[in-house]
């Protein structure tokens, strides 16, 4: 038994779900109760502090108030927005209102592959489509990963979109307007979160922060909403590794170690486009990124 008042038992185990400018709310990993945290004076030291989605040990004070003792090891962070311990991130798109370029929903599987994330692609607003549209759709990213068609109008998908949430937390990730925010309403009305182009806009300037928000909804999981990645920029990737993370290109299988999938002879990648094996469509956004890529290391170049 023990009379400290810093009494370790006390602490508890909760998960960081948003921010107030220097307060936390933390959740209570057992009893779902909500914790308005301040942290512990040492983190002002340290170089790490919590983030959405962090395990922490905390210790619960008067009411509904506590302090954050300690941050368990994250099992991976994703930055921009920042969340930690991620499971899967879902990559929403639509063909109509906005119709988004598949170059597009590669920039999304680029990034996401380059966090080795997993990922699951919904088409949303089907409602608006023709049936050839969608297949054509499938037949590029269906071999790659889940596509899962929905429309939140509709209700189209919704409980298969749900089953794949259960117990994870999970990234909701693409451009604006492909219906995120409606898509999360339908999963759960208890959400409310603001929807249409024009609230988003007029939202943003209330909040104080811009930090994510980890969700809970009824029938299970976390979920974070975001207007997107803050850039869709591909920060940090070098052109040589650009091909490892088109998860199509069985890379191994080239005459030279290091192909590029460009001219080189025996290039197993452009043999397999010309087989249909690999879509054409994903090499093309292949080839762009990685002038690109290469055009930003060469104008890094000292001269
Ligand atoms: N027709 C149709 N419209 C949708 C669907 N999902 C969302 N929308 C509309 O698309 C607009 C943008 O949706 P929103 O959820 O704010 O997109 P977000 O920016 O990705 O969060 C809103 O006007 C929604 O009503 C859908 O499945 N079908
Ligand atoms: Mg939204
Ligand atoms: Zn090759």
């Amino acid at each position: 038994m023990s009379f400290s008042l810093n009494n370790k038992s006390s602490r508890r185990k909760g998960v960081v779900s948003k921010f107030y400018s220097n307060l936390l709310v933390v959740e209570d990993i057992e009893t779902g109760k909500q914790y308005l945290c301040k942290l512990r004076g040492k983190f002002k030291k340290q170089r790490i502090r919590p983030i959405t989605g962090d395990i922490v040990e905390y210790e619960p004070i008067v009411g509904n108030e506590g302090v954050v003792e300690n941050i368990i090891n994250r099992k991976n962070q994703l930055n921009k927005p920042s969340v930690a311990n991620v499971d899967q991130v879902i990559i929403v798109t639509a063909l109509e209102k906005p119709r988004v370029p598949y170059e597009i929903v590669d920039r999304f599987v680029l990034l996401v592959e380059k966090e080795g994330l997993p990922i699951i692609i919904v088409l949303n607003k089907v409602d608006l489509l023709a049936e050839e549209q969608i297949i054509e759709f499938e037949k590029i990213y269906g071999r790659l990963y889940p596509v899962l068609r929905t429309s939140a109008k509709t209700g189209v998908g919704i409980d298969e979109l749900k089953s794949h949430l259960c117990r994870k937390v999970s990234v909701f990730a693409g451009m604006s307007g492909v219906g995120k925010s409606s898509l999360l309403n339908t999963i759960d009305e208890n959400l409310k979160l603001r929807t249409g182009e024009i609230s988003e806009r007029l939202g943003r300037g209330k909040h104080t922060t811009t930090t994510a928000e980890l969700l809970r909804i009824a029938s299970g999981g976390w979920v974070v909403d975001t207007p997107g990645f803050a850039s869709l920029e591909m920060a940090g990737i070098q052109s040589q590794e650009l091909r490892e993370f088109f998860v199509e290109f069985e890379n191994e299988k080239c005459h030279f170690s290091d192909c590029s999938h460009v001219d080189e002879p025996g290039c197993y990648v452009r043999e397999m486009i010309k087989k249909n094996k690999i879509s054409r469509s994903r090499y093309e956004s292949y080839l762009k990124f990685l002038r690109e890529l290469k055009e930003k290391e060469d104008s890094n170049l000292p001269r």
